[in-house]
């Protein structure tokens, strides 16, 4: 991998963060350090920019705080003190106790905990075959996309919208709850070359964020009404005569079932449940039905959210009631996962065929619950760790803490950096960067496959997800071949398939050409002519498959925020309290970096003067957030960023680096959304008081 002494190589990789935009990028060595990385300038997405996390990778990747070496804990849980021992003494450590745990408890008493840290195919999936020939519980990761994709699946039968990049052509966008400027920067110049072919920019979410900020038109409803306003915005088209008629006959199901329940949403009522003026809700229905091409951009933040499927089931109607489909840039937009995924060989990848679905599942977002709770049997006795930091990005933080302390409890993380998941761990197992690993990153923004080579070799004695995995097989003592496949194996398997967007995309043909944008059509309308994929193969605007699941057959508004019917928890914690991304912090990451906590300035407690008002406070005032579950005190910021009823604070400060050990995720609930499996996390209720 080292070229002669002395002299530059650049290196062609991604970005594997969890993010839409998967940066491609190139990376410069010297003798075998990387010196440069910077974003690909030939890539028509990354254009050579980055964003304010990964222009500073390389500190990431030298930090002196980076976990190099497998270490045991030497002090109690959570106190982050270890000793450095070898790999050899990390895997008879844990296999002896893991084989303890089976014998006594079953295998189900382990759990995998993994997620999105590398969302790279192979190193995502690297833990599957594992587990699975463990037999360990299932765990189900749906903390991201699960609801938004089943949502939107209701409608059109998939997830699959069109291709972001398409955005130039619209003519009418609406960021629905995404906030682009922080959360998908790569996607903004697409929207300014339509803004300077003439498109209007609406931006749909109750805070006023920096997206918002840039558009031409920002509409705040209240958090969870988002179906209640799709629902008047289909009153005024359809009664308008704004529908196109040809499309809903041709290609949908439900349109007089829908006409009769959206007699239930005029305007006036939509104006009361979205807290949106009725005139604006009329002006947006007229504009966005006949402007064409007309585009949803939709991502993650309604989900989080009780009935945050319903609310992408709704949406999904506006497009198959305007047509907006026929049109090139016209139609939805959401993740370019729903088709990228399916088109993988993923079942050969995770080896789904040998999985015991017989196997109890447990939701992410309940693993507070799950490490904490008496009545499961057999109790949760080792949890495994791999790219994700549930002490910070779970729900419920203080019960999932309580259970990371349990001494009984055996906690091993692979990790980069002493996370406060691997502060608890009783082994953590160094991992590699993106630099020093192999793989093929599939986007979730764009429809290009990058292949990512190692520019540098491991640093210390870090692993990739997948050496992991191969070294705890062997550890256990597993001789199945398939827990042995060299990584390049895995790429090569997940690329095996039939499916036409992957024809022709061969790792030897990756090698030589770095990324392929894959096999789309150029002028690709994925619904222009219908081919919904659903039981009806039409858009159902009713679903008779909801209906069989006894969930509401049409669109509708299900929030029970507006009232006092969950409980009268309103009445306790009147405020709503959103959660969202920051722009210097990937989710949990880099939120240990001192030059990223700087940039990101102190964290603060949003609040609308009017509830800032009422409970005397200004800004920067010590503020005490509390609910039945937690608190957390920081300081407050007063403006009109925020709505009255709704106050907001940002998510990914690590509790540990917080005042008090505690940060949003204190605040927020376990409970999941309608359907799909996402966790409701910006459903959450809160009280504010001045704190001294
Ligand atoms: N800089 C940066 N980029 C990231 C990430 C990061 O942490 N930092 N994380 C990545 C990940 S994993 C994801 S999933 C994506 C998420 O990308 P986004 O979905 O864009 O981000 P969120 O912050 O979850 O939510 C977006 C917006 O939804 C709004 N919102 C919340 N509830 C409602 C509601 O009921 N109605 C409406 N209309 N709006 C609502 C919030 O106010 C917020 O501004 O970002 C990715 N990109
Ligand atoms: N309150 C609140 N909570 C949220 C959200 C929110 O908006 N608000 N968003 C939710 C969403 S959408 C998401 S996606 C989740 C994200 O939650 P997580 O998926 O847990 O993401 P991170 O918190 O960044 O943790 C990823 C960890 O993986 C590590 N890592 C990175 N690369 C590798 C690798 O190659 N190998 C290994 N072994 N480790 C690696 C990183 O150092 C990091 O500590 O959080 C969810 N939680
Ligand atoms: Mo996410």
């Amino acid at each position: 991998m080292n070229g002669e002494s002395g002299q530059l190589r650049v290196i062609r990789g991604a970005c594997s963060h969890d993010c839409p935009d998967t940066c491609i990028w190139r990376v410069s060595v010297r003798d075998g350090v990387a010196v440069k990385l910077v974003g690909d300038p030939d890539h028509s997405f990354t254009r050579g920019a980055l964003c304010a996390k990964v222009n500073h990778y390389l500190e990431r990747v030298y930090a002196p705080e980076r976990v190099l070496y497998p270490l045991r804990r030497t002090g109690p849980k959570g106190e982050g003190k270890f000793e450095r021992v070898s790999w050899d003494e990390a895997l008879t450590g844990v296999s002896n106790r893991l084989k303890q745990i089976i014998d006594e408890f079953g295998p189900t008493a382990v759990i995998p905990y993994s997620s999105a840290g590398s969302q790279g195919v192979i190193q995502l999936f690297a833990d599957r075959r594992f587990f699975t020939r463990l037999g360990a519980t299932r765990l189900e990761r749906s903390i991201c996309g699960d609801t938004a994709g089943a949502g939107l699946a209701a409608t059109q039968g998939s997830g699959v919208g069109i291709d972001p990049e398409d955005i130039v052509h619209s003519r009418f966008i609406i960021l629905w709850g995404t906030n682009t400027i922080v959360t998908n920067l790569h996607l903004w110049p697409f929207i300014r070359r339509a803004r300077d072919r003439g498109a209007k920019v609406v931006v749909i979410d109750p805070l006023k964020t920096r997206t918002a900020a840039a558009a031409d038109w920002h509409i705040r409803p209240l958090p969870g009404t988002d179906s209640a306003l799709a629902l008047g915005m289909m009153h005024v088209i359809v009664s308008e005569g704004l529908h196109d008629d040809d499309y809903l006959r041709r290609y949908a199901v439900g349109f007089e079932q829908l006409r009769a329940r959206l007699e239930e949403y005029p305007p006036h009522r939509a104006a009361e449940l979205t807290g949106v003026p009725a005139e604006e809700i009329m002006r947006l229905a007229r504009e966005y039905a006949t402007t064409k091409p007309s585009l949803i951009r939709l991502l993650i933040g309604l989900e989080h959210n009780r009935n945050g499927a319903m609310m992408f089931r709704t949406i999904a109607c506006l497009p198959v009631l305007t047509g907006a489909w026929r049109d090139r840039g016209g139609g939805l937009t959401r993740s370019a996962h729903a088709a990228t995924m399916p088109a993988l060989n993923l079942r050969g990848l995770t080896r789904s065929d040998l999985e015991d679905t017989s196997i109890r599942s447990i939701n992410m977002a309940q693993i507070g619950a799950a490490l904490t709770s008496p009545a499961l049997k057999p109790p949760i006795k080792a949890m495994i760790v791999c790219g994700s930091n549930p002490a910070v990005m779970a729900p419920n933080q203080q019960l999932v803490l309580e259970g990371l302390r349990r001494e009984d409890l055996l906690l091993v993380v692979h990790e980069l950096f002493l996370t406060d998941t691997a502060r608890h761990a009783d082994y953590v197992l160094p991992a590699t960067s993106q630099i020093e690993q192999l793989d093929i990153v599939a986007s979730w923004g764009h429809f290009y496959l990058p292949l990512n080579e190692p520019a540098i070799p491991p640093l210390g004695e870090a692993v990739s997800n997948t050496e992991l995995f191969r070294r705890l097989s062997k550890c256990m003592g597993f001789t199945d071949e398939y827990l042995y496949e060299s990584d390049e194996q895995l790429i090569e398997t997940a690329l095996r398939t039939d499916n036409t967007l992957l024809q022709g995309v061969t790792l030897e043909r990756l090698r030589k050409e770095s990324w392929l944008r894959l096999n789309l059509p150029d002028d690709w309308r994925p619904f222009a002519a219908g081919d919904f994929p659903t039981p009806s193969g039409k858009a159902e605007l009713y679903s008779e498959s909801l209906q069989d699941r006894g969930l509401d057959p049409l669109p509708a508004h299900t929030s029970r925020r507006a009232d006092n019917s969950d409980g009268g928890r309103r009445k306790t914690y009147p405020l709503m309290l959103i959660t969202g991304k920051s722009l210097h912090f990937l989710n949990t990451s880099y939120a240990h970096s001192s030059r990223h906590r700087k940039a990101e300035g102190e964290p603060a407690l949003e609040i609308h003067p009017a509830d800032a008002e009422a409970r005397q406070l200004k800004s920067h005032d010590r503020v005490r957030v509390f609910n039945e579950r937690g608190e957390v005190t920081l300081r407050c910021s007063v403006s009109d960023r925020t709505r009255p009823g709704v106050v907001a604070m940002p998510f990914g400060w690590w509790a540990s680096l917080s005042e008090d050990g505690r940060s949003a995720n204190s605040l927020t609930t376990d409970e999941l959304a309608d359907w799909g499996g996402t966790g409701a996390l910006y459903d959450t209720y809160v009280e504010v008081e001045g704190a001294n």
